[in-house]
């Protein structure tokens, strides 16, 4: 997703990155590929013509830093306003009702059922007590759906009663949910192809009768144009709070998905980039930034490795990296870690400067790069404790005594001591970006 927004707007910053000084002329020109690239990834013209002016009032005039060159204060400009276009800040649900309540909205085949049991399983390991409530009544089949995503998420579900109407069901689960403790409460609904009016009237009846005050619609990323009118209809009948985008693990340009925010003025909470139940994010609109940028996401990777690896041994890595110092201990447990993540492949789409490669590009060297990585960890292994903390030591006498240890070629020896050497390279940036705030090259 964003792939191809992110190259052409590389290419831009690539081609003023070159200059020392920054004329009206590139500058312009620099706006006009930033517009073309917003248009080709489906952002919405009206929101593209504000984003480009608004960038356009910024460099204009603003004096050149001293400590930065004229196009990484461009990029940072560009950086700034993707991040407002996205949301100042990360916004969460409106948790202030016990229960708290969510109706999740939108149209057919968006992910609202999908998106249903991600969440629940989510507030379920937050440790609430969550009950789903399956609304959408006409299809028999997407009740046995949520069922099926309920008991894999482990809560509880309630379901229609024979003629019972969606209000009605919506009311009784909110009962239900107050007299048996519940703290969370997701109605997911039905969806038409299109959006029409007796769909809109029986969900913002839901919405009424239940008082949830959560109103959050799905967004499908992949959809087009037509999402931002959906979401314009369902926030005035509806009133909505927040939105979610799904699919964004798709090929699919994903602009007019940028646009909704800015259209409804409504946050984007969460993401959801798989089909799976762990597969949905917060959203935070600085990383998304950085992200389309290509500068990867250093941050959602750290929290990524949080969430399933060792807390405290993250934490002292983090802050090697971030501290500028990293040896071959650090890079070890790294390797470690990265292996614990899970597939290789998403986790390149969050390392900084992957996110312009081909799908199958990443596939091939995130199966070259598991094996390296086993062979990384053998060369580390086979060297003393003082070598992994200095490699420095590392000579070439000893790289063959390391290769023959490790059942190694010195070829590999030297290439993990190359890329230890770029890593390090990194994490010195990481530093710079952190300490100062400045952009780093990329
Ligand atoms: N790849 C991918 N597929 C998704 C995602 N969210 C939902 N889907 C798929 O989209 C299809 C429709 O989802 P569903 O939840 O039934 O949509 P609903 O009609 O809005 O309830 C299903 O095949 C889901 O597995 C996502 O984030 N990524
Ligand atoms: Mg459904």
């Amino acid at each position: 997703m964003f792939d191809q927004l992110t190259t052409s707007l590389q290419k831009t910053f690539k081609s003023l990155r070159g200059q020392g000084k920054l004329s009206e002329e590139n500058i312009q020109e620099a706006l006009r590929e930033v517009r073309m690239a917003l248009l080709e990834a489906d952002v919405h013209f009206q929101v593209v013509k504000d984003f480009v002016k608004k960038v356009r009032e910024q460099v204009m005039g603003e004096e050149v830093l001293n400590s930065v060159s004229p196009g990484q204060q461009f990029i940072k400009r560009v950086h700034d306003e993707l991040e407002a276009l996205l949301g100042d800040r990360k916004v969460d649900f409106d948790k202030s009702a016990h229960p708290m309540m969510i109706v999740m909205l939108g149209l057919h085949g968006v992910g609202k059922t999908t998106t249903t049991g991600k969440l629940a399983r989510r507030f379920k390991n937050d440790g609430k007590k969550v009950l789903v409530v399956g609304c959408d009544i006409r299809r028999p089949a997407a009740v046995d759906q949520l069922k099926v995503l309920a008991a894999e998420a482990g809560v509880d579900m309630l379901g229609p009663n024979p003629g019972e109407s969606v209000t009605a069901l919506g009311v009784r689960a909110k009962n239900h949910a107050v007299l048996h403790g519940y703290d969370t409460v997701i109605y997911d609904t039905g969806g038409r192809l299109q959006i029409d009016d007796d769909l809109v009237r029986e969900v913002a009846d839901l919405t009424q009768m239940t008082g949830a005050r959560n109103k959050v619609l799905v967004i499908d990323a992949a959809m087009g144009q037509e999402s931002v009118s959906v979401a314009e209809t369902f926030n005035a009948r509806c009133g909505l709070t927040g939105l979610i985008l799904t699919k964004l693990d798709g090929d699919a340009r994903g602009g007019a998905a940028l646009s909704v925010r800015a259209v409804t003025g409504c946050p984007i909470l969460m993401i959801g980039a798989g089909e799976k139940q762990e597969d949905l994010q917060p959203f935070y609109p600085d990383r998304m930034a950085n992200r389309i940028l290509g500068m990867g996401d250093v941050v959602s990777l750290v929290e990524k490795a949080q969430l399933n690896v060792d807390e405290d041994e993250m934490e002292r890595l983090q802050k090697r990296m971030f501290s500028g110092k990293m040896n071959l201990e650090d890079f070890l447990v790294q390797l470690r870690q990265m292996k614990k993540l899970g597939s290789m492949t998403q986790l390149m789409d969050m390392m900084p400067g992957m996110p312009s490669v081909s799908k199958e590009q990443k596939e091939k060297a995130a199966s070259a790069g598991e094996r390296q990585s086993k062979k990384f960890e053998a060369v580390i292994l086979s060297m003393t404790p003082k070598e992994r903390r200095n490699p420095k030591l590392i000579t070439a006498k000893r790289r063959q005594r390391i290769a023959a240890g490790s059942g190694t070629r010195v070829k590999d020896v030297n290439d993990l001591l190359k890329q230890f050497q770029q890593a390090q390279k990194m994490t010195k940036k990481l530093k710079q970006f952190k300490g100062g705030g400045r952009m780093p090259r990329f």
